[in-house]
């Protein structure tokens, strides 16, 4: 019988050879093919939006294919696996991507060509997975990619919102926010698997039971809901590998509720039912605060529990003793919000598994690595008591038992600390008492990671300075990194071929350290021509966009000078459109001989204020004021602009960060954990304005301060200038502040508070102390662009100095220095 399978095999590979070809004849067949049976539209007449679909679903086919044999390469090999949790990830589209990393880019632009169509236009068409926040969902996004690549044994669970990240419009002004019903038109990117579903328990009660003098607890339940997968299949580039993002959908559960239907009101039984798909419906879109909300907590439960049953099960197929669970499974934690995860997996050894307790904690110690991404203490995850114990009861006390313990040692190496036994307890007392997600965390992982060196430094000596002092060596720190194949190869075709051009390969794609070879051309004017030229087809596009969104025709021959990121007061966004209002000042005040001098500037703001966020609302309205008053002024003309590019999102940015001359990554010290957007801007041979917070601090040291323009005060400084009661603020900060104070730019009253938060002695993110050295690099950044070899000089070397911040590198040292894991090739 082994033979005729062998037989049958044989038989179904030789058909798949002929199904999946990819000369320009087989892929046209292919798409047409999707035209008339997928899509269901005559071959005769489809638009473009029905072409991408159909192009789309050929090329999901040949992802998996590729992802059918990674899954049983994996599964073969049984090696110790990655199990990423986080409940963000930025996607973005995947088409370029996906045809990119296959390898058969150019096989479909040509297909397409031949049949009429033009590859970019379609890829226009697709919509944006938008299923996170900011940075650190993005993150997520660019990790996969990198551990695809990489050739990984790797996984990534998420949820399926069924609404991702609103999307944000603006009206005279003022952000709007309007849900991204993304799934409307479907998504060819994701696979169902309604065979794959687990029962998520809530509520209920807990049973104390025994069998053979051995007390064990039962949950009983009091609702029941169904996660189905959904699975995206993630491929890597120059290998036949592709990895799974499963992501889980809630459903109405499958066991009927008897009872409800026999009470005869059979409508509002099912009408009750599918209630239960409100836990996936959608994504919470703050990106710092956490509000102890029932259905923010059912929702990280719900794929936790659906997560943790698929990697169990996965793992009993072919092993029988969890002793050996922790040499074939690692968990990372992104952030607090996966962390029930420890629990959840603490309370099926010992209840469902009937492990002993003791044994059970050593596995579970081996399991997690968990990384951080906050800064700021008062930011930390605390789940009110009284909401965690009636929807998860039997977690309470699980919580509560390793805290116990967690305690009882720790007084042992103490003592009688009150304060520190207070401050390192999961439970914090309080008017209302909460569950501390970040100290569970720390206690329960084996390695505890920051995202860069300098916040590494602020975890361990403010944010968890008592846990560094207990467990030095659970703290470490992998700078994040970001995907060159998104971020040069599918957003910068033009930068890509000259870079393959000068370094005469391709193989920095997989190898980004060989940037670095682009040092030695850095001078070399042909090189610096044709770099001139690609950031001038960059710049067009942008520009065109730009005129197309918001009416506005900027110049290209104007620096482009962009910050784009979420709103939020830390990250300055307001220190910038002061500044913006200086330079203003300063061009109106000037004679006409001095205004030839003035170095045009087209400045670029754009990212969303999370809804219930008012001052980061009023930071956009100011900048929609500024630049109608601005772009308006005839004495100004060319020499500035202002634009806000609305619903700033992946595919957006991946428009943007080519574009630009110029990027801003202003926060105040200390505040941004690390920040990957600079990364993406410096591999595109952006110049950065920064101060010196997170990475910017690294990448200065990769591609020398003398090629940034740094300023600002250090992490150091910042506590006393806060302490000052009055600081040196300069006249230019105070003339500005009036200006807007005074309704020189309209909407006085709604400015006020905004205005406020940056009086001298209230200014908490230092806009005031910063100003001046503000201004001064920006006034260096103007002088420098003038001088055309020294900038593009600067920038080839930004370039070339992009290479360490690759979620290549990242990725490698979490598989050695936290998960234990190691390459497993699916072979051609
Ligand atoms: O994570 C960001 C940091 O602010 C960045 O400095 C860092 O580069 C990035 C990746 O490490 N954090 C972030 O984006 N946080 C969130 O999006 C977030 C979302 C939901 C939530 C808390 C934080 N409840």
């Amino acid at each position: 019988s082994s033979g005729q399978s062998r037989g049958k095999a044989e038989r179904m590979f030789r058909l798949m050879d002929e199904f999946l070809k990819n000369d320009p004849m087989s892929l046209q067949k292919d798409i047409i093919h999707h035209v008339e049976f997928t899509v269901a539209r005559s071959r005769f007449s489809f638009d473009d939006f029905e072409a991408y679909q159909a192009l789309s679903h050929s090329v999901r086919d040949r992802l998996i294919e590729r992802w059918h044999d990674t899954h049983q390469h994996f599964k073969k090999k049984d090696p110790k696996r990655l199990y990423f949790l986080s409940l963000e990830f930025l996607m973005g589209r995947s088409l370029s991507n996906s045809v990119i990393n296959l390898g058969i880019r150019d096989e479909y632009a040509d297909a397409l060509a031949q049949l009429g169509f033009e590859f970019e236009v379609l890829a226009e068409q697709e919509g944006d997975a938008a299923l996170g926040n900011g940075g650190l969902a993005r993150l997520s996004a660019c990790q996969m990619d990198s551990l695809a690549t990489l050739d990984y044994p790797a996984m990534g669970y998420g949820l399926r919102y069924q609404y991702g990240l609103f999307r944000q419009i603006i009206v005279d002004g003022y952000q709007h926010e309007q849900p991204d019903f993304w799934l409307n038109f479907g998504n060819p990117w994701e696979i169902e698997r309604v065979q794959v579903s687990y029962s998520v328990k809530f509520y209920g009660t807990v049973e104390e039971k025994a069998s053979n003098g051995v007390k064990y607890h039962v949950w009983v339940p009091g609702e029941t809901v169904e996660a189905v997968a959904y699975d995206n299949p993630i491929p890597g580039y120059g290998t036949r590998n592709a990895i799974n993002l499963r992501l889980w959908a809630a459903k109405p559960s499958g066991q009927y509720d008897l009872e409800s239907y026999n009470t005869g009101d059979y409508i509002n039984a099912v009408v009750n039912r599918q209630k239960a798909e409100i836990i996936s419906n959608v994504l919470y879109p703050d990106d710092r605060s956490y509000q102890g909300k029932e259905l923010r907590l059912k929702q990280q439960y719900f794929f936790v529990s659906a997560s943790t049953q698929d990697i169990i099960r996965r793992f009993k197929d072919d092993h029988d003793n969890f002793d050996e669970f922790p040499d074939k499974v690692a968990f990372q934690i992104n952030e607090t919000q996966p962390s029930l995860a420890i629990v959840e997996v603490m309370r099926v050894l010992i209840d469902e598994e009937r492990l002993a307790w003791k044994r059970a904690w050593e596995i579970v110690c081996k399991l997690f690595s968990f990384t951080s991404h906050s800064v700021n203490p008062e930011g930390l995850e605390k789940i009110p008591v009284d909401l965690l114990g009636s929807l998860l009861p039997r977690h309470l006390q699980i919580i509560y038992d390793i805290n116990h313990n967690f305690m009882e040692e720790l007084k042992k190496k103490i003592g009688q600390d009150y304060r520190r036994l207070d401050q390192m307890s999961i439970v914090a007392e309080g008017t209302v008492k909460t569950i501390r997600m970040a100290n569970l965390s720390i206690i329960c992982s084996h390695t505890v990671n920051g995202v860069s060196r300098l916040h590494y430094e602020l975890l361990k000596t403010r944010v968890f300075k008592e846990f560094y002092d207990l467990w030095p060596q659970k703290f470490q720190y992998k700078t994040n990194g970001v995907t060159q194949r998104r971020w040069i190869v599918v957003s910068n075709p033009s930068l890509c071929s000259l870079i393959s051009k000068w370094l005469g390969t391709e193989e920095w794609i997989r190898n980004v350290d060989l940037l670095v070879g682009l040092r030695e051309h850095a001078s070399n004017p042909v090189l610096q021509q044709e770099w001139r030229m690609v950031k001038k087809i960059n710049k067009i596009r942008l520009a065109e966009y730009i005129e197309t969104l918001t009416g506005v025709e900027v110049s290209l021959d104007a620096m482009f000078d962009v910050q784009v990121k979420r709103i939020h007061e830390y990250k300055r966004q307001l220190l910038n459109i002061l500044g913006i209002i200086h330079r203003y000042y300063c061009i109106k005040n000037m004679n006409e001989s001095d205004r030839k001098k003035v170095v045009p500037r087209v400045c670029i703001i754009g990212g969303k204020a999370a809804p219930g966020y008012e001052i980061a609302k009023k930071i956009i309205k100011l900048c929609h004021a500024v630049a109608e008053k601005v772009n308006n002024d005839a004495d100004v003309g060319d020499l500035l602009k202002l634009i806000f590019i609305p619903d700033y999102n992946v595919s957006v940015a991946e428009m943007v960060i080519p574009g630009s001359d110029l990027s801003q990554h202003i926060s105040t010290a200390g505040h941004e954990a690390s920040g990957t957007s600079s990364m993406k801007f410096l591999m595109n041979g952006c110049l950065l304005l920064a101060t010196a917070d997170g990475s910017t601090v690294e990448i200065a040291e990769e591609v020398g301060s003398e090629n940034m323009f740094l300023f600002g005060a250090k992490v150091h400084e910042v506590p006393q200038l806060r302490e000052k009661a009055t600081s040196e603020v300069p006249i230019q900060f105070v003339r500005v502040v009036r200006m807007v104070r005074d309704g020189y730019f309209g909407f006085k009253d709604y400015f006020k508070s905004l205005c406020d938060t940056v009086e001298d002695g209230k200014d908490f993110y230092l806009l005031g102390s910063d100003f001046s050295s503000y201004l001064e690099a920006q006034a260096m950044a103007d002088r420098e662009f003038v001088n055309e070899e020294k900038w593009t000089r600067m920038s080839i070397l930004s370039t070339a100095g992009s290479g360490r911040f690759s979620s290549d590198r990242t990725m490698d040292e979490y598989s050695k220095l936290s998960w234990g894991i190691q390459p497993c090739k699916c072979p051609f």
